[in-house]
This record gives C-alpha cells, sequence and structure tokens, in this order.
C-alpha cells in the first residue's frame, strides 16, 4: 500500500520506519507537530502490525482503590482527599477482601490495585492486604502500587525503594501499573504534582523493579501544561529504561481530565490529541512491546479507532473505575467481556484475551487456562 505524504519531513520517518530504524528526539518532535493523522496513523499501524499482526489484546480485569485518602494534594488529581475530607473513604483489611470478590468469577485475571498516599496505613497493613488476596483469590495476578507509592512507603518505613518492593513482592504483589509518571519534567511536575517523587526518582523506582524482576508498565499523563519537548523528553527517558532492562511490558497515554481538580480551567484533550499520542508512542517507544488505549479514558469509540492508529490493547473489563470518574470521566465504569469483543472485531481485530503478563487465555465455561 502506498501513502501520499506531502510533508518532506514525514517522507524521511517514513523511510526510517519501514527499515526499522529508531526514530531520533527531533523525529518525535516533528511527529508531535504535524497535523497529518493519516500519515501518523499509517507509520504507527505498520509498526503495530509488524509486531503484532491483526491481534488485540484485553484482560478481565477489576480495580480496587483501597483508600483515597493522600497526603500529596497534586492539582491534577480529583481523587485524592485529605484524611479529615468527610468525603474521604479507606477500607478496612476486611472490606478490601470482601471488595475483591464482589461479582467475582473465575474468569477475572488481574485486580489493579492503586490509592492514594496515606499517613497511616503501614508497609505491613499493604503486605497483609496482600496476602489476604492472595489466599482468597490464588490464581488473580495483582497488580499493584504505582512507583510513587512505592516512593511513599520507602520514606514513611525508613526503607529503601528496593527493600519496599522485595518486601510486597514476597506478599503476593506480581507486577506495578503504570501510574503516577505524569511528565518527568520538573518544570511541569512542581505544578501538577509538586509533591510527588520526581521523575528521576520515577524512573530509579522503575530500573529497580525490573532488576528484581517484577514487570510494570508505564504512563504519561498528556493535555494539561506540558508542551510537546517535555511529551519527547518522556517518551525517550521510558525508551532509555527499557533498552537497559526490558521490563516494561506496556505504555499508556493518559488525556488529563480537568473536571474538580484546581486545573479545571484546562480544556479537555481532544479526539485528534488522543490518537495522536497513540500514533507518536508506538512510533517513538520501539522497545516496548504494547500501547494500550485505555478505553476509560479515550471512551470506548475513540479507543476503537486508535486500533488502526498504533494501539494493540484495549486494557479491560476494569469494573468501578475511581480516578477518572472523579474527574468527570463520561464513560461506563466497567465493560462486559462481549463488548470488548464487539468493539474490537468492529474494528476489524482478531480479540485475544490475556492475563497480565500477555500469555494468552483459553476459557471454557467460566474456568480459564493460561497458556504459557
Ligand atoms: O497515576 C490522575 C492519572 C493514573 C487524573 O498500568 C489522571 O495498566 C487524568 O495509571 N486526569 C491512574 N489522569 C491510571 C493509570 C492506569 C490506568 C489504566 C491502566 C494502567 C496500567 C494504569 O491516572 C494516575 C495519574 O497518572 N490521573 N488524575 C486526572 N484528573
Amino acid at each position: 500500500m502506498q501513502i501520499f505524504i506531502e510533508d518532506e519531513r514525514l517522507k524521511l520517518i517514513l523511510e526510517r520506519v519501514e527499515a526499522g530504524v529508531r526514530l531520533s528526539p527531533d523525529d518525535g518532535l516533528a511527529l508531535y507537530r504535524t497535523s497529518d493523522l493519516l500519515a501518523l496513523g499509517y507509520m504507527a499501524n505498520l509498526v503495530r502490525e509488524r509486531m503484532h499482526g491483526n491481534t488485540t489484546w484485553f484482560n478481565v480485569n477489576r480495580h480496587i482503590n483501597p483508600t483515597d485518602v493522600c497526603v500529596a494534594s497534586c492539582r491534577l488529581c480529583a481523587f485524592g482527599k485529605r484524611a479529615k475530607d468527610p468525603k474521604a473513604y479507606t477500607m478496612s483489611l476486611e472490606q478490601v477482601w470482601h471488595t475483591a470478590g464482589v461479582g467475582w468469577t473465575e474468569a477475572v485475571t488481574e485486580f489493579h490495585i492503586v490509592g492514594g498516599l496515606h499517613p497511616e496505613l503501614t508497609l505491613d497493613w499493604y503486605c497483609t492486604m496482600l496476602r489476604g488476596l492472595k489466599e482468597r483469590f490464588p490464581q488473580v495476578h495483582l497488580k499493584a502500587f504505582t512507583m510513587v507509592e512505592v516512593g511513599y512507603l520507602a520514606q514513611r518505613s525508613k526503607l529503601s525503594a528496593r527493600e519496599v518492593l522485595i518486601r510486597l513482592r514476597d506478599a503476593g504483589m506480581d507486577s506495578l501499573p503504570g501510574g503516577g509518571a505524569e511528565v518527568f519534567c520538573d518544570r511541569v511536575r512542581r505544578i501538577i504534582c509538586d509533591h510527588k517523587i520526581t521523575g528521576e526518582e520515577w524512573i530509579e523506582t522503575a530500573r529497580t523493579a525490573h532488576e528484581l524482576g517484577l514487570h510494570s508498565n508505564c504512563t504519561m499523563l498528556y493535555g494539561h501544561i506540558e508542551n510537546e519537548e517535555d511529551r519527547v523528553d518522556h517518551l525517550v527517558k521510558l525508551r532509555e529504561l527499557q533498552d537497559r532492562t526490558h521490563g516494561f511490558m506496556t505504555f499508556i497515554p493518559l488525556a488529563f481530565h480537568p473536571d474538580n481538580t484546581p486545573l479545571q480551567h484546562i480544556s479537555k484533550t481532544t479526539g485528534f490529541l488522543d490518537i495522536k499520542n497513540i500514533s507518536v508512542a508506538r512510533l517513538m517507544l520501539d522497545n516496548i512491546p504494547h500501547i494500550k488505549a485505555y478505553w476509560i479514558m479515550m471512551t470506548p469509540k475513540v479507543a476503537q479507532v486508535a486500533l488502526r492508529f498504533g494501539a494493540d490493547d484495549i486494557d479491560g473489563t476494569v469494573v468501578e473505575e475511581k480516578i477518572y470518574h472523579d474527574a468527570g470521566a463520561t464513560t461506563s465504569r466497567s465493560l462486559r467481556r462481549s463488548e470488548l469483543l464487539r468493539l474490537i472485531r468492529k474494528a476489524g481485530r482478531e480479540p485475544i484475551e490475556r492475563d497480565t503478563l500477555y500469555r494468552p487465555v483459553t476459557r471454557s465455561e467460566a474456568t480459564f487456562t493460561v497458556l504459557v
């Protein structure tokens, strides 16, 4: 297939993409600055199909947010609350275990567990929570705690991030989600999340997790006050770490949702920017296997289109999403497995259910087997 590209710069990038040559930071900037979304999508789709053919991955998962109490007060966030806020909640251990089992079927392969930086919950509390989940749901993968939560637990327990990761791993944490990375640039972090670990600390914590044999995901929050250079810098830093560790499974671009945050004067992102971020990520992150179009964040309709613009994963059933809904997301809080299958098939892709580590899952009735 041929595509007509007018922009000379993009033509050169296409040659590099076809030859499988790594794109430079300047190429990344050119990709962000073009309005030729079809050219971007064409190139990203080339790479996506080279890596994954027609496959689109999804999983059956449940989100658990044990607390929204958070000491950080990030301006980007509508989820975190002060401990004395009457609307704040913190689950007991029994409530966490109970929530995990609500609507439970053997189909669930992953619990995605993240929460606020609670000033009183201890590392031991989290380890007991993990052990209790493993006892009750031994076959479920526990994808838990952002690098930011690990950093905070290290600070509170006066241990290194490495030691905290080891204790969490030994208690049952199987991998880490990609949240909290935001944008690594200090100037931006000072404004949107000034109480969080720095970008360098996020990278260092991810490096340590990978060294310990734990896989993780990675994210980038866009559509707030960052510029194109900040985005490219963020992607290049992730790519550099991945060259060393190969520990990232998936990159998830996250669109900023401003409602109910101190930054609510910022306009919502557009579908154009959402799709562009998927394509640029696929092209720049040549060493990260998967690019996820998180349907909660981009809506199922835009996520479906993203499957033709570089994305090979649409995330999962989710069940009870809170972080985006507190910030004004209008999508539903969960999708049925059958609806995920329909969305993927209607995009002309072949759905393959996966576990968290991207091993295909086959099902008969309500049971499942993981094919290694
Ligand atoms: O860490 C917080 C971001 C993240 C807002 O690893 C916001 O598979 C937009 O990381 N508007 C949580 N974004 C979500 C996340 C995630 C989601 C799905 C899959 C995976 C994975 C990870 O959402 C936070 C923060 O970066 N966030 N507030 C907001 N107002």
